[in-house]
């Protein structure tokens, strides 16, 4: 058995994920009720047996440090670490990471001390369930220098996405990094008899999109990284210069897999959990995705109505409230007579005691997390939010972009987003 160390990019500065990013790292962004993003790449690790996981990001969270430290302890059971290493933390460098070709550069020191055969590199951005073994398979099979992860997708999904070309022996023979013109594109069109002689169904997906999923020959890399001009990023520079000297493979993957670095990306992927039948399901026995254990009660339901919907623990939800197609996530707390439709409500950190809300009163403002009569549409409201009683957030006129006073709420792509601790005071119409 072969070593690898896995490498997740913990985020650049996540501008297009703010204001969930305004006071907290890309990897630190709760997700699905009681999960941060970085649980996601970390238990796709643990459950492909890797256990050697480095975490690059740009702040030194506190916040991401004390969850990192609470849930993987994996010295008790086995060798192996989680940790983070921030921009900041490097040597080489006091600068923010530039890229991700960069980032992982400036740790080179690290990946040196753990010396590894591979590194595994993952994005920390996206929700996926993938067995690494099978990559590990394929990249041997193919005796590759680097393979890379890649998913069907249609025509309209390319934006965004570098595309590759790949031949018979799943040796990639084209690579470019986000197209924008359909000159450019073309010559990554494949064909629908290509794609099912690989055992995946075409259903019009017809290019073959870069996951940000690479493993690396530890030597491959170090060349790569360190050859100048110095590259910045994989996507634009590494596999682009490189396809054609190195023997870069593709490894074809078809199922689930969602970017959530925008905010409506994020907002949507989140909702799709909610549905009867969602696109990635948690309850999956192929593997657990871990977080910090809480030691929460059972949440407590008042006569509401939930319709397609999740509630995470040490909830409580008031009577006559109706929930449609929306995340409320830990201890969020929900007054009576409301109608939260289509949004992601991520909770608190804590319960108020009843001298709390006796204070919020004296104060004038609205107890954690939402007041009675409040109606809610195509929200997120992060974390610690105080909605008053009476509020209307539906963002009726259909605004687009726009940042509330002294940024109570911003809207972004159109869903009202309340940033971590933000109060809307009673009575308010956005
Ligand atoms: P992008 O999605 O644009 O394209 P990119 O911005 O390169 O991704 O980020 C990839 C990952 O690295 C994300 O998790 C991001 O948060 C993180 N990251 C970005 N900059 C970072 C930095 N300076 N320091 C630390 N982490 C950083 C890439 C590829 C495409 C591919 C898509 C798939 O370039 O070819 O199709 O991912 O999502
Ligand atoms: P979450 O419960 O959503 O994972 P945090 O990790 O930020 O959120 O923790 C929730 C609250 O509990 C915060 O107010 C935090 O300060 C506090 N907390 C969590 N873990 C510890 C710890 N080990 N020591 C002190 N305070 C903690």
């Amino acid at each position: 058995m072969r070593s690898v160390l896995a490498i997740i990019l913990g985020g650049g500065r996540g501008t297009r994920l703010f204001p969930l990013t305004k006071s907290r790292s890309k990897p630190a962004v709760p997700v699905a009720g009681k999960y941060r993003l970085i649980d996601i790449p970390i238990s796709n690790c643990i459950n492909s047996e890797l256990h050697s996981i480095y975490v690059l990001t740009q702040f030194l969270s506190v916040s991401l440090h004390r969850h990192i430290a609470n849930t993987y302890k994996f010295d008790m059971f086995s060798k192996g670490f989680v940790e983070v290493l921030a921009a900041q933390q490097t040597n080489e460098s006091a600068d923010w990471y530039q890229g991700t070709a960069d980032a992982v550069r400036q740790n080179l020191s690290y990946i040196e001390r753990e010396d590894p055969d591979e590194v595994l590199i993952l994005s920390g951005d996206q929700l996926y369930r993938m067995d690494f073994r099978q990559l590990f398979e394929t990249h041997r099979a193919c005796k590759a220098d680097i393979t890379l992860a890649a998913i069907p997708v249609p025509e309209r999904d390319t934006v965004g996405f570098g595309l590759l070309s790949m031949d018979a022996q799943s040796r990639v023979t084209g690579f470019v990094e986000k197209p924008k013109t359909p000159e450019e594109r073309a010559p990554y069109y494949t064909s629908a008899e290509w794609i099912e002689r690989r055992g995946i169904e075409c259903r019009n997906r017809h290019y073959l999109a870069n996951m940000g999923i690479y493993l690396f020959k530890t030597p491959v890399l170090y060349e790569l990284l360190t050859a100048k001009p110095l590259a910045t990023d994989f996507g634009k520079e590494v596999f682009p210069r490189n396809y054609k000297t190195k023997n870069i493979c593709a490894h074809l993957f078809d199922g689930y897999w969602e970017d959530l670095g925008t905010v409506r990306s994020y907002h949507e992927a989140s909702l799709a959990l909610a549905g009867s039948n969602p696109p990635f399901d948690f309850f999956a026995p192929e593997g657990v995705i871990y977080t910090r254990m809480r030691n929460l009660p059972a949440s407590r339901i008042n006569g509401a109505s939930l319709v397609q919907s999740v509630v995470a623990d040490g909830c409580v939800i008031g009577a006559d409230t109706r929930i449609e197609r929306s995340l409320v996530g830990v201890r969020s707390r929900i007054g009576n007579n409301c109608s939260i439709r289509d949004t992601v409500v991520i909770g608190a950190d804590k319960f108020e005691t009843d001298a709390q809300r006796e204070e919020n009163k004296k104060k004038g403002r609205p107890d954690l997390n939402i007041g009675n009569n409040t109606v809610i549409a195509q929200a997120i409201l992060d974390k610690d939010c105080r909605i008053g009683h009476g509020v209307r957030l539906t963002n009726e006129s259909g605004v687009q972009e726009m940042d509330g006073p002294s940024g109570s709420f911003h809207i972004r792509d159109g869903i009202i987003c309340v940033p971590r601790g933000g109060i809307i005071p009673d009575g308010t119409v956005v």
